[in-house]
């Protein structure tokens, strides 16, 4: 089998320090937690940005300084999030595009939901805006999927020539509004990939492990970290993403799969190469 792509979802906008002290938000503190996180078998760092004051922003200048930050000591996939936090307008979540050299790859979300008590908007005219300016820059898109509809939903954006096939998509599994974390679930949602496109399972809380590990015996992709879980057990916090990665790392050989290095995560995504 392919080997397996590990990300990191260090950060989050949702996970707060009152939640867990383990919490990386400054640049330093987010390049560190990259480095623990490659070092444990991730591939690709997912990355939201924080203030000093921990709250969660889609800055331009904070995504430069930790893009800087991380690709000064990591060889990683940095993935910058442009879905920011519920409640941010499309002009404030495209900044991290603006970067220079710009993101290797950057979330897309697929479609809008309930995302716990709030609404996660993505209507159809801002999937087009982030899928042309992030063609235009030459970033690789994940595709967010939290729902069979935004599987769909990307599908007819291919037919317009919005998005490229093969893709890459991410099923992210177990928000409040959103498709359950299931293994029914997940085989629906792969069964719906067309020809070609590789997937990612992105669990939630609890479901984060057995949903990881699930998606790498049916050859996919894991996510794990702190913007998900917490935990690395009932009531145990992980003393950082670090730990959930070497957990899922773990998952991965038992389940006869390679971890992939960045250089094959590259390969397998279809990104041509790190910029300078
Ligand atoms: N914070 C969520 C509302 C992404 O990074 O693109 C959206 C999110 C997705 O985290
Ligand atoms: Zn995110």
């Amino acid at each position: 089998m392919t080997p397996a792509i590990i990300t990191a979802a260090i950060c989050g906008a949702e996970t707060t320090r009152e939640m867990t002290p383990h919490l990386p938000i400054t640049a330093d503190e987010l390049a560190q937690e990259a480095v623990r996180c490659r070092e444990a078998g991730a591939s690709v760092i997912h990355l939201h940005v924080r203030r000093d004051d921990g709250t969660p922003t889609q800055d331009r200048a904070l995504f430069q300084k930790a893009l800087d930050a991380i690709r000064g000591r990591t060889d990683a996939i940095v993935q910058t999030s442009t879905g920011g936090a519920v409640g941010m307008t499309a002009d404030e979540r495209a900044q991290p595009l603006e970067c220079t050299p710009p993101p290797e790859m950057a979330t897309l979300n697929a479609g809008s939901l309930n995302f716990g008590d709030d609404v996660f908007l993505n209507p159809f005219p801002l999937v087009r805006e982030f899928a042309r300016r992030m063609r235009a820059k030459g970033i690789a898109y994940e595709l967010e999927c939290y729902d069979v509809g935004h599987v769909e939903a990307c599908l007819r954006l291919a037919e317009e020539g919005v998005i490229g096939l093969p893709a890459h998509f991410d099923f992210v599994m177990g928000v409040r509004g959103g498709i359950q974390a299931s293994e029914d679930n997940l085989t629906f949602l792969v069964m719906k990939l067309p020809k070609g496109c590789t997937f990612n399972v992105a669990g939630i809380g609890r479901h984060q492990l057995p949903m990881a590990e699930l998606s790498l015996r049916m050859g996919g992709h894991a996510r794990c970290g702190l913007e998900d879980n917490i935990y690395s057990s009932k009531g145990v916090l992980a003393k950082g993403s670090f730990e959930l990665v070497a957990r899922v790392a773990e998952l991965a050989r038992a389940a006869g799969r390679e971890i992939a290095t960045p250089a094959q995560a590259r390969e397998i995504l279809r990104i041509p190469g790190r910029p300078r």
